[in-house]
């Protein structure tokens, strides 16, 4: 069959199906040898002592970092690579307005030149994966090919890697097949290709962890958004969290806010003191994405998270902004270009902007770079790229939520969505049913941040913080948002929120972080039918005496900021969602329409 040597043993374990489409596979891309992943510690260890010895990692030092290693990607290839994402299909319709399209046969045209001979000298790494917990009605396999051993390390936290994965699939055919090669990271020659109607991804030139660990934002969101719509269930870019409130009454929630909003700091926020003690709990089912779908028993949308690990952005993460994330960290991680700091006994440690620690004298920044205090500031250059990454199993968070394994998921209670808003937005407030709710998170709106390339700190519509994630026509998303209703006997609630609003001095009106305990109360409460609102033109908001604010040092000034919904600046922010209605003209769904008209009606 196969021409190249490969690991006779794990290859058995796959089916026929597996090893023609890897054998077609190897035919192209020309690898020295194959290699079968099982999965296993020992081969992880073997990976990691070749990967320290070529340089692809540094390995730290290990008492303070046990099992932690380092690693720098090419300064051409620190992010998610938005307008080389295609979605590739016979026609442009099926992608909508808001996706790059490629004719799917010419995208294979494109890219097969690109993959003939790329593994000439490299191995070709075969990754068997789950996404999902092992037998939940919504767990996927994966196969992924690559010639990337940062990558394979990378999937072997973030899935349920090896074994498992052929257990799962049986003699099935029904695996997303993904293709990776790191080329020669050429972003003139770089390319993330999602294929839906044949269920599979070429990538190509990149090593970064959007682009490059196929599991991740290209099957379990992209290629699953379109499954999930054939098929009756979603995939979002939420969290998921359980908050236990005192006496033990479990609530599950999802939240949906665009990248680098602190989706991680939320799902894993600690209770203040005065909660923690009476008995409140913040539990991590996920952090990054969810799957749902309708449980027929109990008429609910029950959630998993497919995903096994945290790919959380480390600036700014620290013991007050995110004590259980620096947990996670602590051991057994993958540190994507933050700072070196060689060491006196020639030992390795990591150092971010904002982290626990002062700036080092001296060290190695993301690039490469000498870097010291002094060359940071006249320079203008970070120490860690500010989209810099650890990579963690989500077993090392102490606060993971008991079901987080649970195949049959949780039921979601709420769904919250937010965005990085400086004005406008208020602190929280409650849709008045689902379909207003689908368009509060149709239409959020979040300043930009660097977890993808392109400018900062401009206000970008992000619908249900999918913008980038949506593998198909966003109406035909928005409808499959719409129907979903209709399945369900009991909807969860939905909210907005929004951490982020400043005084005109440009500060920060809302403490964030673990106070964000005393929003989530009152929303857990209002799903419980326990909480007061008031009717306001934008949903249901908390009078100032409904959000608990003792201890919170806020001026009843920066409350009323906080809490204040000006009618002009609702119109402002109506007029400025026009870009995303005129992106969908003559495409949008009508509720969209009716609940724009009922807001404008309010006012
Ligand atoms: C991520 C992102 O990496 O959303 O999670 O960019
Ligand atoms: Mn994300």
């Amino acid at each position: 069959m196969l021409s190249v040597q490969e690991n006779e043993v794990a290859v058995e374990q796959a089916n026929e199906h597996v090893r023609t489409w890897v054998a077609d596979m190897a035919k192209l891309c020309k690898p020295d040898q194959i290699v079968w992943c099982d999965g296993s510690a020992g081969e992880r260890q073997a990976l990691i002592s070749d990967a320290v010895e070529d340089g692809t990692l540094i390995e730290l030092n290990q008492k303070k970092w046990p099992g932690c290693h380092y690693h720098r990607s090419n300064s051409n290839d620190v992010a998610r690579t938005e307008h080389l994402t295609f979605i590739c299909t016979p026609s442009e319709d099926m992608v909508g307005p808001t996706n790059n399209y490629m004719n799917d046969r010419e995208a294979y045209k494109k890219l097969t030149p690109l993959f003939d001979g790329c593994m000439q000298g490299r191995t070709m790494y075969v990754i068997p994966f789950v996404m999902g917990p092992l037998g939940s009605p919504l767990a996927k396999v994966g196969v992924q090919i690559t010639d990337s051993p940062y990558v394979v390390l990378n999937m072997g936290i973030m899935t349920r890697m090896g074994q498992v994965a052929w257990d799962q699939l049986g003699d099935d055919a029904d695996f997303t097949k993904c293709l990776h090669s790191v080329g020669d990271v050429n972003p003139d020659r770089r390319y993330i290709c999602h294929f839906p109607l044949d269920n599979a991804i070429w990538s190509f030139g990149s090593g970064y962890g959007g682009n490059a660990l196929l599991g991740k934002k290209c099957l379990a969101l992209r290629i699953a958004s379109f499954l999930g719509r054939q098929q009756d269930w979603m995939a979002e870019h939420m969290l998921l969290m359980g908050v236990e409130a005192p006496g033990g009454e479990k609530t599950y929630i999802a939240a949906a806010f665009p990248s680098a909003c602190g989706k991680t700091n939320f799902a894993m926020l600690i209770p203040p003191k005065k909660y923690a003690d009476a008995g409140w709990k913040v539990t991590t089912l996920g952090d990054d994405i969810v799957w749902m779908w309708v449980n027929p028993e109990s008429g609910r949308l029950h959630a998993i998270n497919p995903e096994a690990g945290y790919f959380g952005v480390v600036p700014g993460t620290n013991g007050r902004s995110n004590p259980n994330a620096m947990k996670c960290m602590a051991r057994d991680t993958i540190f994507t270009n933050v700072a070196l700091v060689p060491l006196d006994d020639g030992t390795y440690d990591v150092w971010w902007e904002d982290s626990d620690w002062p700036a080092p004298k001296k060290c190695i920044n993301w690039e490469g770079k000498e870097w010291t205090p002094q060359i940071g500031k006249e320079k203008n250059m970070k120490a860690a790229h500010p989209n810099s990454r650890f990579t963690a199993p989500m077993s090392n968070n102490p606060v993971l939520d008991p079901a987080a394994r649970d195949p049959a998921g949780v039921p979601v209670s709420a769904i919250i969505f937010g965005g990085r808003r400086s004005k406008t937005i208020p602190l929280v407030y409650q849709a008045f049913n689902w379909v207003h709710g689908v368009y509060i998170g149709a239409t959020i709106g979040s300043e930009t941040t660097a977890a993808a390339t392109g400018q900062t700190g401009v206000v970008r519509r992000d619908p249900m913080a999918m913008l980038p994630f949506i593998g198909y026509n966003i109406r035909d998303y928005l409808v499959h948002w719409f129907q979903m209703r209709k399945k369900m006997s009991d909807c969860p609630r939905v909210f907005m929120v929004n951490w982020f609003r400043k005084n005109d001095a440009g500060k920060f009106l809302w403490p964030g972080f673990g106070e964000n305990m005393r929003v989530l109360k009152w929303i857990v409460d209002r799903c419980h039918g326990r909480a007061y609102a008031k009717e306001t033109i934008l949903g249901w908001m908390p009078r100032a005496e409904d959000i608990d604010l003792e201890g919170l040092n806020l001026d009843v000034d920066d409350i009323r900021e906080l809490e204040r919904v000006d009618p002009a600046e609702v119109k402002a922010e109506i007029l400025s969602q026009e870009e995303l209605f005129l992106k969908l003209a003559g495409d949008l769904p009508k509720e969209m329409i009716f609940q724009r008209e009922l807001l404008i009606t309010r006012l």
